[in-house]
């Protein structure tokens, strides 16, 4: 391990020292968000394309707001980076991505334009009404957040309201994902029921509600579920479910995906589900960034991830939903053994009916009631300034008494040292 990392080290030292960097791609993608030797296949699939060498420098990230604070304010040259929609959205109206140019990729090898999903064309033009998204990213994977939960402990009626996560029954066995636009917005949605079902207010209203009256009222509702919190996690807690430690978890649908089917594996039941307040759907998507320095090689990886191949392994080995709309993709996940969900509006007609995994492909019945995050601009920071107070405040009894048992073995051990120093000192004393 320790090799690997002065290797890596090594090799990020040269690149930085020279001013060529045709021969290196630089990706930084989320962890566990990709197949098993998908990059090295692409480093050869470029070369038999281009007859160039290309190395891929790899990097990953947990939390959307650690990437793009390396790019907006540390200017770090990534070719290639995979932002959710609200911070596609943000690093557009920032100026901070670059045009994608599929024209300089030949035809015959083109596989974005030919896998392109109507819907997910459609959600990125949604993105920001006044730039088309599409034109500077590519959708690579997407799903809804929910909540997953072990069957043993929670009843469906339980995990299927958002108030499941304060519910005193769970007292230190929630985990929630440490991702704050991810939890303010279906904590929103929840708070606002009422106002939604009397038509108050819509649901992309509140993804841009930024309002201090509604971050209040977020932080008001988290600092009420504190006492349930076990742990707010990057990517540990799909993991966590599947040993059994947390009984719930407010998590995305791939990972739910991942943690069921592990779970299954050693006798665990979990379950996913979006509750029926609504909650966000979201995508993740392939963006060049300006500080890019290799935007060819970036073109084509993008290219080579919409291959219906590789989006399918991709999927496979990580739990979650490829972009891809190709027929093909669907077909590999069909399992009779499965609830018939309707698909209509992600591979058009005749897919109104299919047998597949709901948690994977949600029923239209579900999208219908989640909407997109927006970026909120310079208003994020006091979402961010909300979030560490929420998790600041959390320490529960068990925190303390850890704290003080370790306070206890410091003082302990520094009484032993200093009366050791004591008796050494006497008998050298006694020995003169
Ligand atoms: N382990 C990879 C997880 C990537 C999930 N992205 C979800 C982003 C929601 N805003």
């Amino acid at each position: 391990m320790r090799r690997l990392f002065i290797a890596a080290a090594a090799l990020l030292a040269a690149i930085s020292c020279s001013s060529d960097r045709s021969g290196v791609l630089k990706v930084y993608n989320w962890s566990d968000y990709i197949g098993e030797g998908i990059i090295s296949e692409f480093e050869q699939w470029y070369k038999e394309q281009t007859g160039e060498d290309i190395t891929v420098v790899y990097q990953t990230f947990d939390v959307n707001e650690t990437m793009l604070s390396k790019i907006e304010k540390g200017h770090e040259d990534y070719d290639v980076v995979c932002p959710s929609d609200y911070i596609i959205e943000r690093m557009l109206n920032s100026g901070l991505l670059l045009p994608l140019d599929f024209a300089s990729i030949p035809d015959s090898i083109n596989y974005i334009a030919k896998n392109r999903s109507p819907y997910i064309e459609k959600m990125f033009r949604e993105i920001n009404p006044e730039i088309d998204a599409n034109d500077y990213s590519v959708a690579y994977m997407w799903g809804t957040t929910g909540i997953i939960y072990n069957t043993k402990y929670v009843t469906d009626e339980e995990a299927s309201t958002w108030d499941v996560i304060s519910n005193p029954k769970f007292k230190d066995q929630v985990l929630i994902k440490d991702a704050p636009r991810d939890v303010y917005g279906p904590v929103l949605i929840y708070l606002k029921q009422k106002e939604l079902k009397e038509g108050k207010v819509t649901l992309q209203e509140l993804m841009s509600d930024s309002s201090d009256e509604s971050i209040a009222a977020v932080e008001e509702y988290l600092k009420s579920a504190k006492d349930n919190v076990l742990g707010w996690e990057a990517d540990f807690g799909k993991d966590q479910m599947t040993k059994g430690r947390g009984v719930l978890s407010l998590n995305w649908s791939g990972d739910a995906v991942w943690a069921i089917e592990e779970a299954a594996a050693v006798g665990v039941d979990l379950k996913y589900v979006v509750p029926e307040e609504g909650s966000t759907v979201w995508f993740d998507g392939w963006v060049i960034p300006k500080y890019a320095k290799n935007v060819k090689a970036a073109t084509y990886f993008i290219d080579f991830m919409c291959r219906t191949d590789i989006a399918i392994r991709n999927m496979d080995e990580t739990g979650y939903v490829a972009s891809n709309g190709a027929w093909e993709v669907l077909e590999s996940q069909i399992d009779e053994e499965q609830d018939a969900v309707d698909l209509s509006y992600f591979f058009g007609e005749g897919a109104d009916s299919v047998h597949v995994d709901g948690t994977l492909y949600p029923d239209k019945a579900v999208i219908e009631r989640c909407a997109l995050e927006h970026d909120w601009g310079a208003d994020t920071d006091k979402l961010l300034a909300m979030w560490s107070r929420v998790k600041g405040d959390n320490a529960n009894s068990m925190t303390y008494i850890i704290i003080g048992a370790l306070l206890l073995a410091i003082i302990a051990a520094a009484a032993v040292s200093a009366h050791k120093k004591r008796a050494r000192h006497s008998s050298k004393r006694r020995r003169r």
